[in-house]
């Protein structure tokens, strides 16, 4: 593929015989004229073809000329009112501007500037204009609503839209990047900040279009589901050119052709510009995403040049403009907007004189005017209409735009403007005449927003544009309307029971025991979606590839290999598996996708996405943050977690830390179970709160593939378990009060196996008692605790909350010692809710993973049930209640090697 710009005076000048060449080229507009486009096309592919067999290399270009793809004569006509959509966009220019600058201007003593955009959407505003005047639907009854992601920092302009539709009101406006007392406005869309405006978090450059990918995917996959009729729906997205350089944005361009996601449109606004300076100063970045997005398989549409460059190209017989076209660089054409009509003139016309010629009748106005395609509400429109109608593929629209349109000397196409957001008195005045906006040079100093009477022509318009679409946007819905019950705990009593004698399991078959249950549940199992992403089989889940199958818009046309086996590869139209292939970030979009689904199609789904838990949050992190913005709701499950309980694979896979990530973020809910019934506790309760209350949290387990027996569910402790810390295995009564020696043992995953190992070894050489605490979730423990930190100190009189650590642990005497496969961090964060004047130690497993069996593995991190003995003997020796020889002669006694390295070193 080629994906450079090409050269389209080249073929001219290098035909030896030009008149040979006419005679072809009248040839093949007379197929056009009679016989049409499409037969001219299937000429060329056939002479293609013809040349190929005879050995003539004809390496493919996915680049056509510098120009626009839809060529005059074929244009939807605009059917709107063109002036009126001018004159409304002068005002929400002038309002986003204003907004701005004012959000500037407050200056307080404490912190200086508030920040904010103005030419970004100066460049995008005819783009948002076509799209809300005749494009996008809002939800209504006979539409699902289209999903509109807008690039993040061009939401000024959105706000002064919805200002002039009465939305927002000019409180708001004033109070634009200050939400802390509830009456401001977004810096960017925040569906947490402002849930009933944003849908889409946007502004982490590069997310944006690759959930939409995946929102589009999600959009077909429940209308061939049965689930929702999504047929009339679309996904448009909008992007800068310098946000197309993030991997994350072309990263998923493959799958949106392979499965003809003609629902979902790309709209780039190529204002040649990102924040620094020039995206390709040297190049053609619209020639390069035309290369990229074709090889892959979308439709391009080019939209470069506005209407009053038709006439000129239209003249151009000899290809001398197009040329010019195309060899200009983009950093020229950035400095053109930065000049003048003269230099226009000079630099680019007067490269040749026979362009130059061709605009010896037009002032250096006339040229200066000459527009770009994206600020060209006709052509926009045409372009628009012709992707909402392709059929078979995704749409990329390529729109030339100019970085700062209209801002003049303050702005335009220099390569500060993207941070501009100051603007002197003049800089206000020209914007206001350029734009013709009706205040007074008397009012100006004060840039006071504008709003036309509500029974002036352009509010009607305004309003009936968006009646005649549906209602007004961006709107986002809070709750599904729909409601489920979610089945009763004792359903899932597979994993609640004890094990059979000589049974092991690990928490991962458990988990996989619960999906399937939960799957065949008449109403809510329809709504599971399993996602994967190349790992079923490491998670013993292979077993679902038959029982629901594997969504594929293709269906299956090949025989499978496995086909004569029952649990064969089973790929299916209306498949209810999501697997996504070796690609975490796509299996996070997915899930983004039917997690958020309560909010975008009005149909509660529940996710399930299991994966290396290494290959979680810390390589997404940015996905599962977005995640927490949108509400999302479902589960994430990190599977083979643990630094030693994964132990053949080594550095890269042997995770210790994603709880300490999953604890980012405010609405993730996290949990380290050790046995088959927390998980299904823990699962059931998840979705009481999310799917019967629909609450906007989000659950994150880890799971083992550890295999041991189970010892069940003690009623009664499910609370506790949810809480985070439950007793699992009490040591002996104490004898007498305050006589025995006796320890607290915490411990979560696996290694709470290695306390209740510990617990023995106390009893049995050193005669000291001790209680074992399951501690699912040290995150939850930690959140209780700083909770009730808070409301101590705001209510200093009251009586003091106490923490159900220091709560759990009353009663139970002795130090504490918790031990994790996580770093130390996750477990020391009660350590301020642990009962006043009780040691507390911390065991985790910080320092880089290796490979080695478990044994080795919990030596190495010093996680063993020796080492959590010894730091219960250390524990009560630092407590005076043992001499600190004993501690020596633990140490001798288990053969620890005291010399050697600390493994967060090692
Ligand atoms: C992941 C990420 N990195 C950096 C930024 C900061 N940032 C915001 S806008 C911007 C420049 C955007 O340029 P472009 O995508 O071309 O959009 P334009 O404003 O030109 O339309 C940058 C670097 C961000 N928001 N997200
Ligand atoms: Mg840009």
């Amino acid at each position: 593929m080629s994906a450079m710009p090409q050269d389209s005076g080249r073929h001219a000048a290098q035909t030896s015989d030009s008149q040979e060449t006419q005679e072809w080229m009248d040839a093949l507009s007379a197929v056009i004229q009679v016989e049409g486009p499409e037969r001219a096309h299937q000429l060329l592919e056939d002479l293609l073809e013809h040349a190929r067999e005879n050995s003539i290399d004809m390496p493919f270009s996915a680049t056509t000329g510098y120009v626009n793809t839809i060529e005059p004569d074929q244009e939807a006509i605009c059917p709107g009112n063109i002036e009126i959509e001018e004159r409304l966009r002068a005002y929400m220019r002038w309002n986003a501007m204003a907004m701005v600058v004012k959000a500037n201007r407050h200056n307080p003593e404490d912190g200086g500037d508030l920040g904010g955009h103005i030419g970004s959407f100066a460049s995008l505003a005819h783009m948002l204009g076509a799209g809300f005047n005749h494009f996008w639907h809002a939800e209504s009854e006979n539409h699902g609503g289209d999903c509109v992601y807008i690039q993040g920092h061009v939401s000024p302009g959105v706000y002064a839209r919805a200002y002039l539709e009465g939305r927002l009101t000019e409180e708001q406006l004033l109070n634009f990047r200050q939400e802390v007392d509830g009456k401001g406005l977004s810096s960017y869309p925040h569906p947490k900040l402002m849930p009933e405006f944003w849908q889409f978090p946007t502004v982490s450059m590069g997310l944006g279009p690759l959930m939409a990918i995946y929102q589009a995917r999600f959009l077909k996959y429940l209308h061939a589901r049965g689930i929702a009729n999504t047929e009339n729906r679309k996904v448009w997205v909008f992007c800068g050119d310098g946000e197309m350089d993030e991997v994350e944005s072309m990263g998923a361009i493959g799958l949106a052709a392979r499965e003809n996601l003609d629902n979902l449109i790309f709209v780039i606004n190529c204002n040649l510009q990102r924040l620094d300076g020039p995206v390709r100063g040297n190049g053609k970045i619209i020639q390069e995403l035309e290369g990229e997005f074709r090889g892959a398989g979308w439709n391009v549409i080019k939209l470069i040049w506005g209407s009053n460059w038709d006439s000129l190209i239209a003249r151009d017989k000899d290809g001398a403009l197009r040329k010019i076209m195309m060899d200009t660089p983009d950093g020229d054409y950035q400095a053109f907007k930065a000049n003048d009509g003269a230099y226009v003139r000079k630099h680019f016309f007067g490269r040749d004189p026979r362009t130059l010629e061709m605009v010896a009748h037009m002032s250096d106005n006339d040229i200066w005017n000459l527009r770009r395609g994206g600020h060209d509400p006709q052509k926009v429109y045409a372009a628009y209409h012709q992707a909402v109608h392709h059929k078979g593929q995704p749409t990329v629209l390529l729109i030339k735009t100019v970085k700062g349109f209209g801002m003049g000397k303050a702005g335009e196409g220099k390569n500060t403007v993207h941070q501009t957001k100051k603007l002197t008195d003049d800089d206000i005045k020209a914007f206001r005449d350029r734009f013709n906006i009706p205040i007074s040079d008397s009012e100006l100093s004060k840039l006071p927003f504008y709003k036309p009477a509500d029974d002036t022509p352009e509010i009607r318009y305004l309003h009936e544009r968006r009646k005649a679409l549906g209602g007004y946007l961006p709107k986002r819905r809070t709750k599904a309307d729909e409601q489920f019950t979610v089945p009763s705990l004792d359903t899932f009593k597979a994993v609640l029971e004890p094990t059979a004698e000589g049974r092991e399991i690990s928490t991962t078959q458990a988990y996989v025991r619960f999906l399937t249950q939960l799957l065949r549940d008449q109403a809510l199992g329809p709504r599971i979606v399993p996602i994967l992403v190349d790992e079923a089989r490491t998670f013993g889940m292979e077993g679902l590839f038959r029982q629901v199958g594997i969504y594929n818009p293709l269906g299956q046309q090949y025989t499978p290999v496995d086909k004569d086996q029952v649990m064969y590869y089973k790929e299916d139209k209306a498949g209810q598996i999501l697997q996504e292939g070796i690609n975490e970030a796509g299996g996070m979009a997915s899930w983004i996708s039917a997690a958020t689904s309560y909010s975008t199609s009005n149909r509660i789904m529940v996710p399930f996405y299991v994966y290396y838990s290494m290959f979680g949050f810390q390589r997404i992190g940015d996905l599962a943050w977005a995640a927490g913005d949108m509400q999302a709701r479902g589960f994430l499950l990190g599977g083979t977690s643990g630094r030693t309980t994964l132990n053949g694979e080594g550095l890269q896979h042997e995770d210790g830390h994603s709880h300490i990530l999953a604890g980012t973020i405010p609405n993730c809910i996290s949990y380290d179970p050790t046995f088959a019934h927390e998980v299904g506790v823990i699962l059931h309760h998840g979705l009481k709160r999310m799917v019967e209350k629909q609450d906007n949290v989000f659950y994150y387990l880890t799971l083992l593939n550890e295999n041991y027996a189970m010892p069940g569910l003690t009623p009664g402790t499910e609370d506790q378990i949810i809480k985070g810390m439950y007793l699992c295995k009490p040591g002996p009564k104490a004898k007498a009060k305050g006589k025995d020696l006796r320890v607290q043992l915490m411990g979560s995953g696996t290694i709470l196996r290695e306390s209740i190992a510990a617990q023995t070894l106390l009893a049995t050489d050193w005669g000291i008692a001790s209680d074992v605490w399951s501690c699912p979730s040290f995150n939850e423990l930690a959140r209780d605790g700083q909770n009730a930190e808070r409301n101590n100190l705001l209510h200093p009189e009251a009586t003091p909350m106490v923490p159900f650590v220091a709560q759990q642990l009353e009663g139970h005497a002795g130090p504490v010692v918790a031990s994790t496969d996580y770093m130390k961090n996750y477990a020391e964060q009660i350590r301020p809710f642990i009962p006043r004047d009780r040691v507390f130690k911390v065991l985790g497993t910080d320092g880089f993973g290796r490979s080695d069996f478990r044994s080795k593995l919990r030596e190495h991190f010093e996680i063993n049930r020796h080492y959590i003995v010894l730091a219960a003997l250390k524990a009560l020796a630092d407590q005076g209640d043992l001499p600190l020889s004993k501690v020596s002669e633990a140490i001798a006694k288990y053969g620890i090697n005291t010399t050697k390295i600390n493994p967060l070193y090692a």
